[in-house]
């Protein structure tokens, strides 16, 4: 059983730095491109054994230290009765833009109203049956009104942030309404078998460090903290936050994923030295020649030791067109170069 990326996050001894990546599955490996020429992204989306069989690719292909099921984080929206169309990329016809699209949101049991998903987990938990630990998902709550409010992957975010600022009481429901909704949504991927679950702030870093504490991390916080009593890790991943760390320091988390933009070392003091810390290759640097790639691996490893913990990652999401050699060379480098044996258990 490799559970290196569990310890790391608890900052438990481990005998090498773990590594897994964001969007791992899908879009990359020629094997996820061969099921979508037969499937659409719905379909791989929405069937248990397909899904489960795309978590499987990376930590079979790469063998990657996690494996994250195969979902999206507009499968909240679904939740919450908010019909998502994926094009592949999420599009939501009738978006909610006032009070009464708040008020009819649905209250129902996650497991009722997206069943497939814990059943993919439920899949995953016997196929991996312990080979590496299952991380579990969902968009952090302002992450998510961004998308039910805009409709779509935000432009100017004039929608989003205008609700906020013309109508916060409205705003502030829905943040609210989808943060329930959210920390049951997790609470209900933890029991059907995900072993650390992940926060994805995609969107925070368009707003100030003010509106940030009000809209964000406040949400984003009160599911965390929620969960704490479950006992597994959380991460909290906000994407381009350099100017946010003192507040993201409130997150409740016990691992901080962060981008590329920040130096690991630099965060870690910005945050108080109290998170383990989770990044922040570039993912650009995965179309670099391998030995320019492995200087800036290097380099993120050695930021990442100034840090109480580092789980390796990179900034952001895998591209579509990455090399895959890079990929499989980059997992090696980090599974190789920092082991040290004397430090197992
Ligand atoms: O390893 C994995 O790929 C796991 C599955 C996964 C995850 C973690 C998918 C599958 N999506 C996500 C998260 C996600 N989805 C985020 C947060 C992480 C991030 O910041 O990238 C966001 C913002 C989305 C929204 C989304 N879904 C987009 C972005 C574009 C937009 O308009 O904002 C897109 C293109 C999707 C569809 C989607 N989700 C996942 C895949 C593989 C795809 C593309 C489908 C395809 O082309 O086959």
């Amino acid at each position: 059983m490799n559970d290196l990326f569990i310890r790391a996050c608890r900052r438990q001894p481990v005998e090498r730095v773990p590594i897994w990546l964001m969007r791992q599955a899908g879009r990359s490996l020629p094997e996820y491109r061969a099921l979508r020429e037969r499937f659409d992204f719905e379909t791989l989306l929405r069937t248990p054994e397909l899904a489960t069989r795309v978590t499987l690719q990376p930590v079979e292909r790469l063998g990657v230290d996690a494996a994250i099921v195969f979902s999206d984080i507009l499968v909240a929206a679904e939740a919450l009765g908010v019909a998502v169309r994926f094009d592949p990329a999420p599009r939501i016809d009738a978006p909610v833009r006032q009070a009464s699209d708040v008020e009819r949101l649905s209250a129902a049991d996650p497991e009722t109203s997206v069943p497939y998903l814990f059943e993919t987990l439920r899949q995953l938990s016997a196929e991996l049956a312990g080979r590496v630990p299952l991380i579990g998902f969902a968009a952090a709550p302002f992450t998510l009104a961004t998308y039910l409010i805009e409709g779509q992957g935000p432009r100017g975010f004039e929608r989003v942030k205008g609700l906020l600022y013309s109508d916060p009481r409205t705003a502030q429901r829905l943040l609210g309404r989808i943060a329930a909704t959210t920390e049951r949504y997790l609470a209900a991927q933890i029991a059907a078998g995900a072993q650390v679950i992940q926060l994805f702030d995609t969107w925070a870093g368009v707003l100030d460090r003010e509106d940030y504490r009000e809209f964000a991390l406040r949400w984003a916080r009160e599911v965390l903290e929620r969960l704490a009593g479950t006992g597994v890790p959380r991460i909290y991943f906000a994407l381009d936050a350099a100017h946010l760390l003192p507040d993201v320091a409130n997150c409740g988390a016990d691992v901080v994923g962060l981008d590329w933009r920040v130096d690991l070392a630099a965060a870690s003091a910005a945050l108080g030295r109290r998170f383990v810390l989770q990044g922040n290759l570039d993912p650009c640097a995965l179309f670099a020649p391998q030995a320019d790639l492995a200087r800036r691996a290097r380099a993120v490893l050695d930021a990442g030791r100034a840090a109480p913990g580092h789980v390796f990652n990179l900034g952001h999401g895998v591209l579509p067109d990455t090399p895959l050699d890079n990929l499989e060379a980059l997992v090696r480098l980090v599974q190789t170069e920092t082991l040290r044996p004397e430090a197992a258990r």
